[in-house]
């Protein structure tokens, strides 16, 4: 323990203790886990753990709502829970490159894996030594250990709280996910595929595709899927229908040469279709062959796959995969991800695999199902960083180990049409929001599920006038009623495809 300070009570938090402090390495050249746990004068018996995002690298204090909670919703803190959070074992660096992120910008430093110590805290390891540590300050500051325990996460910190409800369900009780960072070495070596394809030696010249054809490709996605849910709301609700149904063949330029922005060369149709493609590994990583390929049409539309300029040294998913591979697989901080050859390495990447994803498997989630943990996870249509086929992929699997029923006893996955990886989408964007605490207290206290259909989003963007949607059980989608309000959920039902 660093520090332990009582901080007075406001309006809206009451009295807590803020104990910051650090967890020590066992290797001196490791950095520690820097933490920190809230403990309110009047507690609730429960607790709250923030897990991080993207590579971590800042404190979680403990002190933020749960992820995209209403802003006018309590705090876990001001609900009576004492809080905690860490930095996950390393800080996280700026670099010139990263400091269009702003606070966010450590967020994206993968460097720490050079250190195999951080590396494994990174994996999850520091989600348990963070847990033991603020229960044990439970423990000596009320005299007991929480009731209740859970864990809250968006992106990465989605995928490590469902890491953690899977490697230790007997410690929680619930969970609220968001767009998470599962099966992360397969999308990292995906992507390695893909963007070699486009960007690497082989790549077919002319086959960029540039910010006008793709915003070409958005608007006749738009055109097209938009009305398919019955609201011309400029929200697709079901991606995986205007992928399959979208007129791929429409784009192509009439004699195949690259003859402006209104089409496709062959070049760009085939490239495209190399994003759009299922990939096959050149060997298994936790007995997975192969990872779905991206939707560009129904879903986060094509600029995350091609960039902004023909330089893939630009694109934010190339330098989010390439880093794993330099600091993770290979512990090269000079390799490239279009010259990376993974073949080389196929111990490193069943190892990365094997530490970061091996936990979050359908099975592990029906061990999590029969210690009674209760899973609430969310996702958007238009996210492009962790496609919404990440998330529909794993939920899937659960579904077919256990069945809709038996799934649905224990985890809900909404997907909320226009919403991107923590923000609006590219086109008709929906900023969502949604007051899922209380939610998942009735259940995983009171026994009490949600009933199908009757949760609602909020769209918190200033000029959405508060228009809301419902969440829909997946693979339920939201579908206009064909009369009523198209800003109010109640004029829209949930429907199966
Ligand atoms: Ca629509």
């Amino acid at each position: 323990m660093q520090s332990a300070t009582l901080v007075g009570a406001t309006a809206s938090t009451p009295e807590y203790c803020k104990v910051v402090g650090i967890i020590s390495p066992v290797d001196p050249q490791a950095p520690p886990i820097k933490f920190q746990t809230n403990l309110p004068s009047s507690w609730n018996n429960k607790a709250m753990q923030f897990a991080g995002g993207g590579f971590n690298g800042i404190v979680r204090t403990g002190l933020d709502n749960v992820v995209h909670a209403p802003s006018q919703s309590p705090t876990p803190l001001d609900r009576g829970y004492a809080t905690f959070g860490s930095d996950s074992g390393h800080t996280g660096t700026c670099t010139p490159q990263s400091a269009p992120l702003g606070p966010f910008c450590p967020l994206v430093d993968a460097t720490f894996g050079m250190n195999e110590e951080a590396f494994v805290n990174f994996t999850s390891a520091s989600l348990r030594k963070t847990l033991d540590v603020a229960q044990s300050l439970m423990i000596r500051f009320y005299g007991s250990a929480p009731t209740k325990q859970y864990i809250n996460g968006g992106s990465g910190g989605g995928g490590e709280s469902l890491a953690a409800v899977s490697l230790w369900p007997e410690k929680y009780s619930g969970a609220i996910v968001y767009y998470p960072g599962i099966n992360t070495a397969a999308g990292v070596l995906n992507n390695a595929t893909m963007f070699k394809k486009l960007y690497g030696a082989n790549a077919v010249p002319g086959s960029y595709i540039n910010p006008a054809k793709q915003a070409m490709i958005r608007t006749k996605a738009l055109a097209i899927c938009d009305p398919m849910d019955g609201a011309a709301d400029q929200l697709i609700s079901n991606p995986d229908a205007c992928e399959a149904k979208f007129p791929v063949d429409s784009l192509r330029c009439p004699d195949g040469a690259d003859t402006g922005d209104t089409c496709l060369s062959d070049a760009q149709m085939k490239a495209l279709g190399t994003v759009r493609a299922r990939n096959p590994f050149p060997f298994e990583l936790n007995n997975e062959k192969s990872m779905a390929g991206y939707m560009v049409f129904g879903g986060p539309a094509t600029i995350p796959y091609f960039g902004a300029t023909p330089d893939y040294r630009q694109n934010f998913n190339a330098n989010g995969s390439q880093d794993p591979i330099r600091y993770f697989v290979t512990r090269k901080p000079d390799e490239n991800i279009i010259t990376h050859d993974p073949t080389f390495w196929v111990a490193q990447w069943k190892r990365f695999a094997s530490l970061k994803d091996s936990m979050t498997t359908a099975a592990n989630a029906n061990v999590a199902r029969r210690k009674g943990v209760k899973i609430l996870m969310v996702t958007g249509v238009a996210d492009s960083i962790i496609g919404p086929q990440v998330p529909i992929d794993y939920y899937t699997k659960i579904v077919k180990l256990l069945g809709l029923t038996a799934t649905r006893d224990f985890f809900r996955f909404y997907i909320i049409p226009g919403f991107a990886h923590g923000a609006p989408g590219p086109v008709g964007g929906f900023q969502a929001t949604f007051d899922s605490l209380p939610v998942l207290e009735a259940w995983a206290e009171g026994g009490t599920a949600p009933a199908l259909g009757s949760l609602i989003t909020t769209d918190a963007r200033p000029s959405a006038a508060g228009r809301t949607r419902p969440l829909c059980d997946f693979p339920s989608r939201p579908v206009y009623r064909g009369t009523g309000d198209l800003n109010l959920a109640a004029s829209f039902k949930c429907v199966a495809p």
